[in-house]
């Protein structure tokens, strides 16, 4: 079990938004997630919550390139973008893996920029895209359309030259779903092993978490620290995580018991 700690380089994400937009503040955050046990630093420049706006190639690059400079002395960095040309300068600065909420379908050049450059690759479901995926997600059966989805963007990128076991999954927890297909998901993960790669799964401080207990975004450690506990037992290989050193003190003990 690996953690990926989150740090975000935005001005609006929708936990901590605003909090390490400067490169200095965003640099020593990944530090201390470093320190708490995360063994890659995920860099964002453009929130990808439910209405976002998007952000022009110039300021993302601006905001995620000496943050990625900064911590690829000390940690595996990945960059999470959807645009080849950030994820190029990312992997300039040092960067080893693009992680693509969107599957290479934002922009397929990412796919080739990742073959040549032999870089990790993390392809997640999404459905829509982050203005509209909350309005109505619908599917006959969540599990079995992920799954079917992941299988397709896999195929892709390996027909793009990317090697299959430099691609992890992820099944996009709260990207175009609400509440039961959330559920259901991280339920039936198991299942999504049949795709024979590493699964990465993000339930951090989500809205799926407020849904079932009211909660606001910043007071939901502990759903994230039981869905993650709970995505790891049924097949979770990395957990996205803002609260590092929760989520690493919570995985040890839930390791030791079952061990
Ligand atoms: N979730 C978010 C962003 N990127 N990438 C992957 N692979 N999986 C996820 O579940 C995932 C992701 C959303 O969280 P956050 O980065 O905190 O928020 P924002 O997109 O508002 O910056």
């Amino acid at each position: 079990m690996r953690l990926m700690g989150v740090v975000n380089v935005t001005p609006d994400s929708f936990s901590d938004g605003g909090r390490y937009l400067d490169p200095e503040a965003a640099i020593s955050h990944g530090e201390e997630l470093f320190r708490d046990g995360a063994e890659i630093l995920d860099v964002g420049g453009e929130s990808t919550r439910p209405g976002a706006v998007e952000v022009s190639e110039e300021e993302e690059l601006s905001r995620v390139e000496p943050v990625v400079a900064g911590l690829a002395k000390t940690a595996t960095v990945s960059i999470d973008t959807s645009k080849a040309t950030v994820a190029e300068a990312a992997l300039d600065a040092g960067a080893s893996i693009v992680n693509d909420v969107t599957a290479l379908r934002r922009d397929p050049e990412v796919a080739s920029l990742c073959a040549e450059r032999d870089a990790g690759l993390v392809l997640m479901h999404m459905q829509g895209d982050p203005r509209t995926m909350q309005e109505g997600p619908s599917y006959d059966d969540i599990v079995d359309d992920v799954k079917a989805f992941l299988a397709e963007r896999l195929e892709a990128a390996i027909a793009a030259g990317v090697a299959e076991e430099r691609i992890w999954l992820d099944p996009g927890i709260g990207f175009g779903k609400n509440l039961s297909h959330n559920l259901e998901l991280l339920r039936r993960l198991g299942e999504l092993r049949d795709l024979g790669r590493p699964l990465v799964v993000g339930t951090s401080r989500k809205s799926f978490i407020g849904k079932i207990d009211g909660s606001e975004v910043g007071d939901r450690l502990g759903g994230t620290i039981a869905s993650s506990v709970l995505a790891a037992a049924v097949g979770a290989d990395v957990l996205r995580v803002h609260d590092v050193a929760e989520a690493a003190q919570a995985m040890k003990v839930a390791t030791v018991i079952l061990a």
